[in-house]
């Protein structure tokens, strides 16, 4: 899954135009680099960001889904916490709500949108929210918190809002109201997750926790953020969620082939 930020800090410029025409362009060099789901976000999720309102996030990413999808036969996945984005974007053709806000979530419009859509949705652990969820996390044992946390959302999903777990992704949030233990036993702990036979994704990409672990600055994150992608392939995820898509599948096919050949050795 190639990551397309069209946030200020991206590719604005200040115009609407060259922004959009900028993201719909990093995209399908995504798509060349062998990324198999696009996903478009208009509101940053890093620790301590600022929300932005609606109406800027409708401004920013549905130009570039209408411009995109016609283009691409990826499937288009909106990451936005927002009931009205998603539905904005499914309109004009994203086919998967990423939802980074489905562990806080109240009430049902967003599931009764995927419902009706027949979506995708991605479930993703988080504890609180971007602006504050780094101040004081907390778990007795995160593993076993996030497992129960897809027990009781999956159950719900289906039952009390109609979305199949044909659906469903799962995703354990690396990063969202995690300390750099907490992301560690949960990478650490993976396998654990393949119990619902739903596919998992796992983003870890150029993430705050790989700096405090080697000190690395954002731009020089690729080798950890690789390994932890190498890594969680082999035990079980499905999905990885990266802003660097040529190095991410030349490194997880070669660990596929090479995991692949194990198996029938075990
Ligand atoms: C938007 N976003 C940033 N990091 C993410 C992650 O790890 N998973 C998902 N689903 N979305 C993310």
């Amino acid at each position: 899954m190639g990551v397309v930020n069209v946030t200020p800090d991206s590719f604005s410029d200040g115009g609407n135009f060259f922004e959009t025409e900028a993201a719909v362009a990093h995209a399908l060099k995504l798509v060349a680099d062998g990324a198999e789901i696009l996903d478009i976000g208009g509101e940053s999720t890093r620790p301590g960001a600022t929300p932005v309102g609606e109406e800027e996030e409708l401004r920013r990413v549905i130009p570039v889904i209408e411009k995109l999808a016609p283009q691409v036969k990826v499937p288009i996945s909106i990451d936005t916490s927002k009931p009205g984005v998603a539905l904005a974007a499914l309109a004009a053709g994203a086919s998967i709500v990423n939802d980074i806000a489905a562990a806080t979530r109240a009430d049902f419009s967003m599931w009764k949108i995927v419902a009706d859509h027949r979506a995708g949705y991605i479930v993703m652990h988080a504890q609180g929210s971007p602006p504050a969820m780094q101040e004081k996390p907390a778990y007795r044992d995160v593993v076993r918190e996030v497992g129960g946390f897809f027990s009781g959302r999956l159950g719900r999903l289906l039952n009390e809002a109609g979305v199949p777990m044909e659906q469903v992704v799962i995703d354990p949030g690396i990063g969202f109201g995690k300390t750099l233990e907490h992301n560690l036993t949960l990478l650490a702990g993976l396998k654990t997750f393949t119990k619902w036979r739903r596919p998992l994704l796992v983003g870890v990409s150029r993430k705050s926790f790989i700096g405090q672990l080697l000190g690395a600055d954002v731009e020089n994150r690729l080798p950890a953020s690789l390994a932890c992608a190498v890594l969680a392939v082999g035990d079980g995820a499905n999905i990885i969620r990266t802003h660097d898509v040529a190095a991410t599948v030349q490194a997880v096919r070669m660990a596929e082939a090479i995991y692949s050949r194990k198996k029938n050795v075990d």
